[in-house]
């Protein structure tokens, strides 16, 4: 043992690690699994208490040298790598630059910003962390709606209540109450509910809501604003369907559904055999709403939607579990557009 030991020490420090594929060479011969230093720790284990004493500490050396020698290598090869590059050998291949990759959400909240845009809408923002008026009153919530219970809004403070929004309609409730209309802007950011997480359910996810408040806003312009949207985001091929719906803060409110981008109607999983999907809530803003941040409901209206940017982007991408979205799985994101 104590002369194989010395022999492999030898062969270690005569080991010349030049190039790539000795530096590979030297650790399939002496660090794998398979290796000669490997293999001697195999033998440990049939040596006596007494050897394993001083052989145990022998071995770990070896280990440690070889281990050294090879990082050593390794840092040489990368310099001279390097030092070549820029010595004016321009034939040598480019050290890659590994650039990560779009979240995509964000893929997802860049298009939908563009198809907007060029509808003239502008991009607004604001708190995630907001006071009861704006998340509920405003948006004409009765006191005793159940969204604002505690099992379904998580609240930073009871009395007066400070939460975690729900939605991003209070960026609308801030922008037409400090400002005179027209307003023409979505809004996308962070929304959070109080769920236990599954593939269908997160407790944050993401949303973009839009409003278009003017004089002589109706329900047509609502109807052919939101297709316009479908035929850009899904293909032109898209067909829209509403159907009756009710919130708070609309009147009358409608569900928009898009015609099953997988089967085209034939029937199949995701649209579950009906050939419609749904993909946003809307309506026009009821004028209590208006009211609420003082504007006059008999001069102005306007219309409103929100949306689900995870819904969406499953949509786009055939993507069928949504806490793939935030488990950061290296191998899920870089699937996704480069970072340019
Ligand atoms: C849904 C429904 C919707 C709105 C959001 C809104 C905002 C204001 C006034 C009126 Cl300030 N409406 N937002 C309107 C209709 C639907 O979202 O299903 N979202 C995922």
């Amino acid at each position: 043992m104590e002369e194989k030991i010395k022999s492999i020490e030898a062969k270690i420090n005569a080991f010349a690690i030049q190039s790539r594929e000795s530096l590979e060479q030297f650790r399939l011969q002496f660090i794998s699994k398979k290796g000669e230093v490997t293999a001697l720790f195999d033998e440990l284990k049939s040596a006596t208490a007494e050897q394993k004493k001083w052989l145990g500490k022998a071995l770990n050396e070896l280990k440690k040298l070889s281990e050294e020698k090879f990082r050593h290598g390794q840092e040489q090869l990368e310099s001279t790598l390097v030092s070549k590059t820029f010595d004016g050998d321009l034939t040598l291949p480019v050290i890659p630059n590994k650039s990560g990759s779009q979240h995509p959400l964000s893929l997802t909240r860049y298009r939908i910003i563009e198809i907007f845009e060029r509808l003239g809408f502008n991009v607004e923002d604001g708190p995630e962390i907001e006071d009861d008026w704006h998340n509920f009153t405003a948006l004409n919530f009765p006191e005793n709606h159940p969204a604002r219970e505690m099992q379904d809004t998580f609240f930073v403070e009871k009395n007066p209540d400070v939460l975690l929004r729900t939605h991003t309609s209070n960026v609308q409730i801030r922008l037409m109450k400090n400002n005179k209309p027209p307003f023409r802007a979505i809004m996308p950011g962070r929304v959070y509910r109080n769920e236990a997480i599954s593939a269908r359910a997160h407790c944050f996810f993401h949303q973009v809501e839009g409003l278009y408040v003017d004089t002589n806003v109706g329900f047509a312009d609502l109807k052919q604003t939101l297709y316009h949207f479908a035929k850009e985001m899904f293909g032109k091929e898209t067909k829209i369907r509403l159907r009756p719906s009710f919130f708070p803060f609309t009147e009358p409110s409608a569900e928009i559904d898009i015609s099953c981008l997988i089967c085209h109607g034939k029937g199949c999983n995701v649209c579950k055999y009906s050939g419609w999907v749904e993909i946003a809530g809307s309506g026009m803003v009821h004028p209590n709403v208006l009211r609420n941040c003082g504007i006059d409901p008999e001069v102005y209206t306007g219309f409103a939607f929100g949306m689900g940017i995870e819904r969406i982007t499953m949509l786009r991408y055939s993507i069928n579990d949504l806490r793939l979205f935030s488990e950061n799985d290296i191998r899920f994101l870089k699937q996704f557009k480069p970072v340019m």
